[in-house]
């Protein structure tokens, strides 16, 4: 394998296999993240924010499932590395949102850089299989914002508090999650 040009045969370039086997562990990753939001979104006694937690960490799955295919479909190598322990500790539930809504960036700036990498390696098809996640970031970063400028409104409010948990209580799994 070279070290930058995709190979004729379809093979990607070192650079792009090791950046997306980054992407894989980052996936992987945020479904830590959102399970640990489930969990303590539990502790606090709001069961539609841990639904809400839930189903956002049955999506990261299915990001890390995307990426893990794309590497085989490619002929490349999977490097399943490990997975850091999520910092969710004594949260409200607006810290849970703020911190989703800082993660979700912290990928955005993941998914442009993977971008921006294979662009400049010259491999058009993964340039486009890209696209997916980029349109797929400015819906997570918005429904995160969504539910931030909620709690934001009642401001601590039991019954406001209540009326959202049994908003985020309706969320299903997206079918191409
Ligand atoms: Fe939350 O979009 Fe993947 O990581």
């Amino acid at each position: 394998m070279r070290d930058s040009q995709p190979l004729e045969n379809g093979m990607l370039s070192n650079k792009i296999q090791t950046a997306i086997n980054q992407q894989i562990n980052e996936e992987l990753f945020s479904a830590y993240v959102y399970l640990a939001m489930a969990a303590e979104a539990d502790r606090l006694g709001l069961p539609g924010f841990s639904n809400w937690f839930k189903m956002q960490y049955q999506e990261e799955l299915g990001h890390a499932d995307r990426f893990f295919n794309y590497v085989l479909e490619r002929d490349a190598q999977v490097e399943l590395l490990p997975i850091n322990q999520p910092e969710i500790n004594d949260e409200s539930a607006l810290t849970l949102f703020e911190k989703a809504l800082n993660h979700e960036r912290h990928i955005t700036q993941c998914i442009s850089g993977l971008k921006d990498l294979a662009k400049s390696e010259s491999d058009h098809a993964t340039d486009v299989f890209l696209e997916w996640f980029v349109n797929e970031q400015v819906e997570e970063e918005a429904n995160a914002q969504q539910v931030i400028d909620q709690l934001r409104l009642v401001d601590g409010n039991p019954n406001g508090l209540f009326m959202i948990d049994r908003e985020l209580a309706t969320r299903t799994a997206a079918p191409d999650a």
